[in-house]
């Protein structure tokens, strides 16, 4: 029997919780022969529908899962924890600027990155999806000094995923035959998912699809698709960013064999800004997360680049005083 591994969720008590803890404890994010621990953190409002939760969770009988903690302290929820998955953030409400709403998670993320350092595992691997997911995962990392950068990671495995299934809608194709497409920069309506080095069994993505589509559908569609469910379901995306959550931990931990995307602690690659946690395309194995080095990028991509590096960098100037 494999040792337990703990993980710590964070706002498990919100929707997107909802939709990952079940498949978590079910085993699906870490294998189906993976003992593990449940450290659920929220905030004392939630601390009932967390309950709620946990009772759910014990009424499935998971053989994997050995134990839960439900708390709304960070230093019990971290607490020698080798997985965290931050979700838990301040949402967006009615008239708050971009800046307020930076400010307000900063102040989370700051407290829970001091938390993960001082009582996590010194392996421990930490994936933000709380928006705004990069620059909270900046936060959270800057204020973790023991631990090292490359722990960290922000979300983009949803958009990566989004553009996926949208070129295998639009080639009519499954969603295996397509490879090495990369969703780079900011998780937000500038990311720029890139089809330049996609392929489509094995042909060229671009030689497939023409410009037109990419540069005036495929684009925007694949930017803007968090709005566009928000506007139909009333409510954000929850078990598909559960999903990728799931996926993108996975990969993380066990290794990945394709091309993926992740926003990691930008070491200059492709001449990107340092020290902002930026969307790269990636592989993973035991020695950790590596950028795809060597794609050729057009001045088209290049221009797209560094329209999402701009706003990182302006976030990050937002909370300097955060890190
Ligand atoms: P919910 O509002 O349903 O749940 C958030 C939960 O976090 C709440 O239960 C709240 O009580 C809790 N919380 C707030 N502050 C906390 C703190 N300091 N410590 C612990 N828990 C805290 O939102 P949900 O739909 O679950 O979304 C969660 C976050 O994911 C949001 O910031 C959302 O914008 C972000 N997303 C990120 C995505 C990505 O691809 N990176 C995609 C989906 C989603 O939009």
């Amino acid at each position: 029997m494999k040792q337990t591994v703990r993980i710590a969720v964070t706002g498990a008590a919100g929707q997107i919780g909802y939709s990952l803890l079940f498949r978590i404890a079910s085993g699906e994010m870490l294998g189906y022969d993976q003992p593990m621990e449940l450290q659920l953190l929220e905030i004392p409002p939630a601390m009932d529908a967390l309950r709620g939760v946990v009772m759910e969770l014990e009424d499935c009988a998971f053989p994997l899962l050995e134990k839960i903690v439900a708390t709304d302290a960070p230093e019990s929820a971290f607490a020698d924890v080798d997985l965290a998955i931050l979700v838990g953030s301040r949402p967006r409400s009615p008239g708050m600027e971009r800046k307020d709403l930076l400010e307000a998670n900063g102040a989370i993320f700051t407290v829970q990155g001091k938390a993960l350092n001082s009582c996590a595992r010194k392996h421990v691997k930490v994936l933000v999806v709380g928006n705004p997911a990069n620059t909270n995962c900046l936060i959270a990392l800057s204020n973790a000094p023991d631990l090292d950068p490359s722990q960290f990671c922000a979300m983009t495995r949803l958009d990566h995923n989004r553009a996926t299934a949208q070129l295998a809608q639009k080639v009519d194709c499954k969603v295996e035959s397509i490879a090495g497409l990369a969703i780079w920069g900011n998780h937000s309506a500038t990311m720029f998912p890139e089809l330049g080095s996609a392929t489509v069994d094995g042909t060229p993505a671009l030689e497939v699809v023409d410009l037109q589509w990419y540069e005036s559908e495929f684009i925007p569609s694949i930017q803007q698709r968090g709005a566009a469910i928000l506007n139909a379901r009333g409510l954000s995306s929850a078990a598909s960013a559960a999903n990728a959550a799931i996926e993108q931990m996975h990969d993380w931990y066990l290794g990945t064999a394709d091309v993926t995307s992740m926003g990691i602690f930008s070491n200059g690659s492709y001449g990107i800004s340092k020290e902002i946690v930026f969307s790269y395309p990636v592989v993973c194995d035991k020695a950790g997360v590596h950028v795809v080095e060597g794609r050729e990028m057009d001045e088209f991509s290049r221009s797209k680049i560094a329209i999402t590096e701009r706003e990182l960098l302006e976030e990050r100037s937002a909370i300097l005083h955060l890190i």
